[in-house]
């Protein structure tokens, strides 16, 4: 294993240990372009290969702690408003089955964990939003997640709850799991019912694909940006680190939501070593 979390970075592309050289900040000045222009900043090759394949152990290792849920949801993440005509798009219940492992269980001997937990790149990415100081998000499950996607596994269309989230692509999937994004569709003073009924009733037009290529990193803006991870098939398993960040200290989930995506509400006081623990 890598002795500091910045030897699983591309060093001669992203130089996050010499952030005043002009290589750093030409790929920060990159990011920002592409934040402002569509919502996402594309960090290609932010981790090299042979740290890719860390990551890509490190995953099929973890992915037997992964919770696996499953049900219909909406784009909106919440409970709806049933007195909404029948055909709103906040009605529209979309199949969903994903695997999460969540933070209190990832080890902190894993390369995700320790990449996550490294002060360089939490200021690149504070660098590349440029809206002010962020933090680990404080939530003992929602801070870290290993996404493991297999067959028959998707994520419907939705906008986050959050300003941004943060992916780190280990493995694609044999078949299917494209990250289709409308960027922007909506904003906090136009809901856009109109735009957003027809994607949900199957007009992509405006859709979006996003390379999920292994060592990606991508900054993305989810709360008016609708996406979705397209339907899976096939033997390989999809693995994305979520990198979760948040611009106040010491916010935490609620319990439904741990409830739902974790199957449980107590966190582990130090991740166990073995799986079931003992
Ligand atoms: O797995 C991904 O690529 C994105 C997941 C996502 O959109 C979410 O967890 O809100
Ligand atoms: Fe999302």
């Amino acid at each position: 294993m890598a002795s500091s979390p910045l030897q699983l970075v591309d060093l001669e592309r992203y130089p996050l240990d010499d952030p005043e050289s002009p290589v750093y900040l030409e790929a920060v000045h990159r990011g920002r372009a592409q934040m402002a222009e569509r919502g996402a900043a594309e960090i290609s090759g932010f981790c090299h290969p042979r740290a890719v394949a860390e990551l890509v152990a490190d995953a099929e290792a973890l992915a037997a702690r992964a919770f696996h849920s499953r049900g219909e949801g909406t784009a909106y993440l919440e409970f709806p408003d049933f007195s909404l005509p029948e055909d709103h798009p906040r009605l529209r219940f979309m199949p969903y089955a994903v695997r999460a492992v969540p933070y209190d269980v990832i080890p902190r001997t894993s390369p995700l964990r320790q990449l996550y937990e490294c002060e360089e790149v939490t200021r690149f990415i504070e660098a590349i939003l440029d809206r002010g100081p962020i933090y680990p998000y404080a939530d003992p499950f929602g801070a870290l997640n290993l996404a493991v996607m297999g067959d028959g596994d998707e994520l419907q269309w939705h906008f986050d709850q959050t300003d941004f989230v943060v992916s780190l692509a280990i493995q694609a999937a044999s078949e299917g799991g494209d990250f289709d994004v409308v960027p922007r569709i909506r904003t906090a003073e136009d809901e856009a019912y109109d735009r957003v009924g027809a994607l949900l009733e199957g007009d992509e037009s405006e859709v979006v694909t996003l390379a999920m290529t292994p060592g990606t990193l991508l900054v993305f803006e989810g709360r008016n940006s609708i996406h979705r991870v397209s339907p899976i098939a096939g033997s390989a398993l999809r693995h994305v680190g979520l990198l979760a960040y948040d611009t106040k200290p010491g916010t935490v989930g609620s319990a439904l939501l741990r409830e739902n995506r974790y199957g449980r509400t107590e966190p582990f006081a130090t991740p166990p070593l073995d799986w079931p623990p003992k």
